[in-house]
């Protein structure tokens, strides 16, 4: 086991990356809820992520989301995160809300279409030369709702063509992720439906590129530690989309449905070396606010993960190899459990005060009066949302 100062010191360097999008008006397919005071453009929603880095300490990188977050200038919004402590994170692709993809992008049977889905990708690597960012993260939609709508096997072949487009255009210092997810919106198949295909293809693009674990992507009940363990075996789990989910991808706060799910998880990423800087496994969040106020949602998405993170770190190692080598299961389990059941809010209490945080991150929130200044002072304009 970790001592106490170990733990903390581990803890400090832990950065959970926020998307830009938990910040907008989100929904479902039946309807977007708005809620005062949200941003109306990409700075605006810096300025809220910026919040949540204020009062955490743990998350000084946002994610963005091309083109919900199109500006004229991205110098500009990069040069704006710096001023709010903050800088730019990931680069998501977006190759799903345009006419033209209700077939798919990079795997559309047209190639007109799949070369304007290139286009798009290539334009978001342009956008990370620009922002400093170093990963561009791509989610394809693509899919087929019917038996015999499209060849599966031309639509990987279509696929991994973009792919290694994609990859020989990337610069030093920069890699891709491939996130994969069973269905939605394609009902019949998906193209990278699974970690095996976002591992096959990234095996054979070379080590720039790995696969992101998105939580909320699998089939229930699947066993989402093993898929970590695996992936970061073989160098190549890149990334995760933290969130939670009680059915499909429901996009909930981070450790909320499923907190011991998490703690395994993290456990895994532990064992494996990935909470080394070196590793460069990001951790992510991709989290909707649909109807709780989104900035204290952030902040206790980014506690739960650190509690989960904390716990991982207390495992007694030593102890656990000792008795998984006795075969001893009973006393493995309960090294694991004795971890997992250990109240790790004292100790997070104690590194904010030592970073100078409130301990309290989300009660000082929201006695620091920010929500009722955005609620006065944002009105007008558009509020961001989902396409937007
Ligand atoms: C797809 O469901 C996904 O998880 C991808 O990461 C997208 O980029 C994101 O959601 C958009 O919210
Ligand atoms: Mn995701």
């Amino acid at each position: 086991m970790g001592d106490r100062s170990t733990v903390k010191a581990r803890l400090a360097a832990l950065q959970i990356e926020l998307p830009s999008w938990a910040f907008g008006n989100s929904g479902t397919r039946f309807r977007v809820f708005p809620q005062p005071g949200v941003p109306r453009d990409p700075f605006e929603k810096l300025a809220d992520a910026a919040q949540v880095h204020r009062y955490t300490g743990a998350a000084p990188t946002v994610s963005l989301h091309i083109p919900w977050d199109r500006v004229e200038d991205y110098g500009k919004l990069a040069d704006h995160a710096a001023s709010l402590g903050l800088r730019i994170g990931m680069i998501n692709s977006n190759t799903f809300q345009d006419e033209d993809y209700k077939l798919g992008s990079v795997c559309h049977p047209d190639p007109k279409v799949r070369r304007k889905a290139l286009r798009h990708l290539l334009d978001c690597v342009d956008v990370m030369d620009a922002t400093g960012s170093s990963a561009l993260k791509l989610w394809f939609a693509d899919g087929t709702n019917y038996p015999g709508q499209d060849d599966i096997a031309a639509r990987q072949d279509r696929l991994f063509e973009a792919l290694t487009a994609v990859y020989e255009r990337l610069g030093d210092g920069q890699r891709m992720v491939l996130e994969y997810k069973l269905f939605e919106p394609a009902f019949y198949h998906t193209d990278v439906p699974d970690w095996g295909t976002a591992y096959a293809h990234t095996l054979k693009l070379g080590e720039k590129a790995s696969v992101v674990v998105d939580t909320g992507h699998h089939a229930p009940g699947t066993n989402i530690e093993f898929i970590v363990a695996f992936l970061l075996r073989e160098r190549k789990l890149g990334a995760f989309d933290l969130n939670s989910r009680f059915y499909a991808d429901d996009d909930l706060m981070a450790g909320a449905a499923d907190p011991f799910q998490l703690f395994r998880i993290v456990h895994e990423v532990a064992r494996g070396g990935g909470l080394e800087p070196d590793a460069n496994v990001a951790f992510m969040l991709d989290q909707c606010h649909n109807i709780e106020e989104k900035i204290p949602a952030v902040i206790r998405s980014v506690m739960n993960v650190q509690e989960a993170v904390a716990k991982a770190l207390l495992v007694d190692v030593d102890a656990l190899q000792t008795a998984q080598q006795a075969g001893d299961v009973l006393g493995a389990y309960e090294v694991l459990m004795d971890a997992y059941d250990t109240d790790v809010r004292p100790l997070l209490a104690e590194l904010r005060e030592e970073q100078g945080l409130d301990p309290a991150p989300v009660a000082a929130y929201r006695a620091s009066g920010w929500r009722e200044q955005i609620v006065e002072q944002r009105v007008g304009g558009t509020q961001a949302g989902w396409g937007a």
